[in-house]
């Protein structure tokens, strides 16, 4: 890796040792490797500050106009390992350390994941701000500093536990606190009207207050000197807790005011793609979208003094609809504030605002009860009414006497408040995620919001970050590449495309499978370490790792092994090659159907693994804990990627990019991006199969297909749907899988058993494909090749392009 940041080893390792003596009083041939990942930490800290600051300064200076990318999830992953890529002295630091006596990856896997989010989404948020700092575009994240995190899943007798993510324990080197830009934000109460100077203002009056105080997290642009900041809060009471206020009989009043501080930030609620309608998350979407908004407009102010320039200075990206109250929180600063009118702050407001929606699940839609939402929030409340009103009214004239446009498309309906409608009426812009994922937004689920106002709406397909899930991650692939074609990938991705002459050439394939076989090696060790199970390198590695959900269909891929299984079990002229598959995914604690798949493929692998009869033809492991850190391991060492959501219900899906980026054929549906996937690397380049979006949408106009006639017809699968209930894989429960079996007999909503046959051919053309490992390999390596659009900053530069109109800052340190 070219270094384009100075680097001064000596230096370092002085600093490093003189940290572990100052933060533990050691020597550092006795620090713990924790302690030298918290000195190593610091020392790199020293780094980045300089650089912190120079950019800031430039932002200043220029006045330059700012994203604020509001987020409920920033999935970062760990930070060193990441900091010390983008700052290009990795490798210097590696060897630093060796002199030291430490091995880098050791010291690294020290670190806890900052797991603030789910997946997907929370992911995305974070590849983005790593494209946003390497481009130079000016952003702040800004989020929550959830005291636990996503939680760390434990599989105990193939059940999953969840356990805390207490991941600030040892505490975490890269954060400040700073207290000085802390403010208030207010929960409940109730809204009087004072007329002063013949002008109503409407005061919060008798709300309880809490302090929200910012961390902040430096985003390290790549070899560019520009650090943005990823700024998360916390909630502290308002008032100090005395115990002084006993006397006064307020002692109960405090102690509520530290508890209500305290649980707003307690924990993530890890449910991906699913709304619960808790009182606890509406509290820490306010607390967080308020602090983060009064915040910008104060920084606003500090270098403009005309509060109408806001749009040129600012944009809040709403990352989904949980961000949404920013529309009605700065409403209520322009107007309660600032002074201003209502036209006046809904111009401005509608000219700041922008909505990037992730799902069209409709589980997913959140939709508060108006009596919920008008008591925690009067005020906001007051405002979201005015909006709704004036809203009906734009619809009522554009559509005179349509009843129908009125119930899809108000805010305010059947007692609830509909977020995605204030998002859409409070934005400039409305984007989906994948060009497939927009289509269907425009034609069917935001259809009515498109008619009315087509030119909000844009698509901007998802991206990932090469930097963590290529150089990062897969360092043999990542040094290949850079031999071949120079190391401009690093911030170019499209560059990848010079590639494509070596893929046919027996040298090079040679080199590169050889590099996935050691990657499948580091894999294998990673697995008989964490799961204790053998698996065979030489085996296909066929890789699914993501959230699990039905709509991901984990089930279909675990009921095709269960197939697989019975074939090489009662089919002697059965030929397969051996498969390793390889499952990742955590469930969201209440989804008790997903937990049971989780079981179910942990007892099929139970089953499979303890045969000796086929071989080791077909092993099975499950993956505990899945999560940034161990997926860079993961996308490096597969050969087939599943993507195999019911087509239309996958709106983007960014795991498939990094499979892709890593060199593996994807075996997917045409959902979401894996369209686009097919579209770059070209069909003979990728395994597709099952229905299409359009064929799943008109099944369900049409009240859905009958699957009892799949069971009648294909013995097959009666057989696989049979072991779900007669006790194959549950002997000491046989009823155990009967509600999964239930669920695909009598719905099949997913469409399961429709796309089974499908997926089993698309499994035997793989096993065909594999074989022939010359085409395999050119395979593989065009996949590669063809990856460049995937990169987010791509994404981003559109963002910044189409939406945010931001200019990039160069920055120096004198
Ligand atoms: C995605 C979510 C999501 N879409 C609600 N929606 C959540 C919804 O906590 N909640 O309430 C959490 C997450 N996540 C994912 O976003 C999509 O399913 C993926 O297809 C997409 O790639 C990703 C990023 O756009």
């Amino acid at each position: 890796m070219k270094k384009l940041i100075d680097f001064d080893k000596e230096g370092f390792k002085k600093e490093v040792i003189t940290n572990v003596k100052t933060l533990y009083r050691r020597p550092i041939e006795e620090a713990t490797p924790q302690q030298v990942f918290q000195a190593v930490s610091y020392a790199v800290k020293d780094d980045i500050i300089d650089r912190w600051i120079a950019t800031h300064k430039e932002y200043e200076k220029k006045n330059v106009k700012t994203v604020y990318y509001l987020s409920m999830e920033f999935l970062m992953g760990r930070a060193l390992g990441n900091n010390l890529i983008n700052l290009t002295y990795y490798d210097a630091v590696k060897e630093a350390l060796d002199e030291l006596g430490f091995d880098l990856n050791l010291i690294e896997d020290q670190e806890p994941d900052a797991a603030l989010g789910n997946g997907g989404l929370g992911r995305l948020a974070a590849c983005f701000l790593d494209s946003l700092a390497t481009l130079g575009y000016p952003a702040y994240g800004c989020g929550i500093r959830y005291r636990y995190g996503m939680f760390k899943q434990a599989i105990k007798d193939g059940y999953q536990i969840e356990l805390p993510d207490d991941w600030l324990k040892d505490g975490n080197p890269f954060e400040i606190k700073r207290p000085e830009y802390a403010v208030e934000v207010k929960f409940g109460g109730y809204v009087r009207v004072e007329n002063r100077d013949g002008r109503n203002y409407f005061i919060q009056d008798g709300y309880q207050t809490v302090r929200a105080v910012p961390y902040d997290v430096p985003v390290v642009g790549y070899g560019n000197n520009v650090v943005n900041t990823l700024r998360i809060w916390d909630a502290e009471a308002d008032q100090e807790f005395c115990l002084d206020s006993f006397d006064k009989g307020e002692y109960e009043k405090a102690v509520e005011q530290q508890n209500l501080a305290k649980t707003i930030v307690e924990v993530l609620y890890p449910n991906d793609n699913h709304y619960a309608g808790k009182e606890l998350r509406l509290r820490q979407q306010y607390f967080f979208i308020s602090a983060s908004v009064q915040r910008a407009i104060l920084k606003f102010k500090e270098k403009n003094s005309d509060i109408h320039n806001l749009p040129d200075k600012v944009t809040f990206q709403m990352n989904d609809t949980h961000p949404t109250v920013a529309v009605a929180e700065l409403m209520r600063i322009l107007m309660d504030e600032e002074g201003l009118e209502w036209d006046d702050a809904w111009d401005i407001t509608t000219r700041t605002c922008a909505y990037t929606n992730h799902t069209i699940m409709a589980e997913a839609l959140e939709k508060w009860p108006i009596e919920l939402f008008s008591r925690l929030l009067p005020r906001i409340y007051q405002i979201v009414e005015e909006i709704n009103r004036r809203f009906v009214l734009k619809i009522q004239s554009m559509y005179p006497g349509n009843q129908d446009k009125v119930k899809n498309m108000a805010i305010l309906y059947d007692g609830q408040v509909k977020m995605a409608h204030l998002a859409i009426a409070g934005s400039y812009s409305v984007n989906g995620v994948a060009a497939l994922h927009t289509k269907i937004l425009e034609e069917r689920e935001l259809k009515d919001f498109y008619e009315m106002r087509p030119e909000q709406f844009n698509n901007k397909t998802n991206g990932i970050t090469q930097r963590r899930f290529l150089l990062h991650g897969n360092p043999l692939l990542a040094s290949w590449i850079t031999d071949k074609i120079g190391d401009e990938w690093i911030v170019k991705l499209s560059n990848l495309k010079k590639l494509k002459v070596y893929a046919t050439d027996e040298k090079y394939q040679q080199e590169f499978m050889n590099i996935k076989y050691q990657n499948k090696i580091r894999l294998a060790n990673y697995i008989k370490e964490h799961n204790g199970v053998d698996v065979d390198p030489r085996s296909i590695f066929d890789v699914q790792v993501k959230r699990l959900h039905e709509y991901k269909r984990q089930l279909l891929n675990i009921l095709h092994v269960m197939y697989q299984y019975n074939e090489l079990k009662t089919n002697p002229s059965y030929d397969m090659y051996p498969t390793t598959y390889i499952f990742g995914a955590k469930a969201s604690a209440g989804y008790k159907r997903a937990k049971l798949i989780i079981k179910l493929i942990n007892s099929v692998a139970d089953v499979i693994n303890n045969d000796a009869s086929i071989k080791g033809k077909i092993k099975v492991v499950f993956i505990e804990n899945y999560r940034v850190s161990n997926a860079e391991l993961i996308f490096a060492a597969a050969d087939v990627s599943e993507q195999i959501s019911t087509a239309s219900r996958e709106a983007s899906g960014t795991g498939n990019m990094k499979f892709m980026l890593n060199g593996a054929v994807t075996l997917g549906t045409m959902d979401g991006a894996n369209v686009e996937i097919v579209e770059e690397v070209g069909e003979e380049n990728a395994v597709i199969f099952g229905l299409r979006a359009e064929e799943v949408m008109k099944y369900e106009r049409e009240g859905g297909y009958n699957p009892k006639d799949i069971y009648n017809n294909d013995a097959a699968v009666r057989t696989v749907l049979t072991q779900l209930i007669n006790g194959m894989y549950s002997s000491d429960d046989p009823d155990r899988f009967r509600d999964l079996y239930d669920s695909l007999i009598n719905e099949d909503v997913y469409f399961i058993l429709k796309d089974f046959a499908s997926y089993v051919e698309a499994h035997r053309k793989i096993d065909t494909l594999y074989r022939d490992e010359k085409n395999w390999a050119k395979m593989v390596m065009l996949n590669t090749a063809c990856a460049g659009k995937f990169s987010s900053d791509r994404t981003i530069e559109e963002y910044a392009k189409e939406i945010w109109n931001l200019k990039k800052v160069k920055v120096t340190l004198d």
